[in-house]
């Protein structure tokens, strides 16, 4: 395992970069990130707990080190993240910190941010939105580490993976746009195995489709732009649990069966691209 750090958000907080490997060439990969949404606890715990599974428990598992390399950030947006445990914070924060000019309200929603499609529907051009887009693409630095980051091992990666709460979905692209990509069935076949696994760890249901048809319309994903600007093939978000009970604010025991349920489904992922 290598760690770097590949740059620093708008307060001056690292961002995070791990390479899981066993070395050699020639290898599909795996690029996972969590933390993109301030408030959604769960997934830096998750993504974390991938980091320590997949290194400290490796015999476990040695065919998913071994045959994958996995690249991996656990909070791309981590001032939002310290902003909702400060003490003058806000637990329900969702975007970044930085200030935006001319407006009193703080930060964008990276999760608008990204360059694919960028404003074309479901994103607020008003800097005090919840969904506020940045004002043009990648205009918020943490997304612009992020993309770099992604473009640096993409020509590799046939899996991105970004890790948010809640709802219990499995997402595949588009967000922008009702239309399906070419390639759905694909897509649509491996979430199948990787939930299929995963229920059957505890009954846990997650829902399959995409952004738009399951939720709503929303462009500048990260997803989208991973598939259709960085052109890895398998691009899904994973909305973590509950479906609305306690929300963003799990308590620790459900945290701890999330990562129990998710590493099963880790396992069927990388078993998924073994075979493609
Ligand atoms: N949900 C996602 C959001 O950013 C989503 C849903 C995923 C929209 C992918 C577009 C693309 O709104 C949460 N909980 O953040
Ligand atoms: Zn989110």
């Amino acid at each position: 395992m290598t760690h770097s750090v590949v740059g620093q958000s708008y307060e001056g907080n690292n961002m995070n970069f791990v390479k899981i490997s066993t070395g050699g060439t020639g290898k599909k990969a795996i690029f996972v990130d969590g933390g993109i949404h301030a408030r959604e606890w769960i997934s830096p715990a998750y993504v974390t707990w991938l980091i320590r599974e997949l290194v400290e428990n490796y015999a476990a598992h040695p065919q998913y080190v071994d045959n994958i390399d996995w690249y991996i950030m656990p909070v791309i947006n981590p001032d939002g993240y310290r902003h909702t445990f400060a003490a003058n914070g806000d637990r329900l924060w969702r975007k970044t910190r930085a200030p935006n000019a001319g407006s009193p309200c703080i930060g964008t929603d990276m999760n608008r941010n990204f360059g694919f499609h960028w404003d074309e529907g479901g994103s607020s051009d008003l800097p005090c939105g919840e969904t506020y887009n940045g004002g043009a693409a990648f205009s918020a630095i943490e997304s612009q580490i992020v993309r770099d980051a992604i473009l640096s091992v993409a020509s590799q990666s046939v899996v991105y993976l970004t890790v948010h709460s809640y709802g219990q979905y499995w997402l595949t692209p588009w967000g922008y746009t009702p239309e399906y990509p070419a390639d759905y069935t694909q897509l649509y076949d491996l979430a199948v195995r990787a939930v299929d696994k995963l229920t059957a760890v505890y009954g846990t249901q997650y829902t399959i489709g995409t952004s738009t048809n399951v939720l709503y319309i929303a462009s500048g994903g990260s997803d989208d732009w991973a598939k259709g600007g960085a052109g890895i093939p398998y691009s899904y978000t994973v909305e973590l649990r509950d479906t609305g009970k306690f929300g963003f604010e799990l308590p620790a025991t459900t945290v701890i069966n999330t990562v129990a349920l998710l590493k099963k489904t880790h396992n069927e992922i990388a078993f998924g691209i073994g075979v493609l």
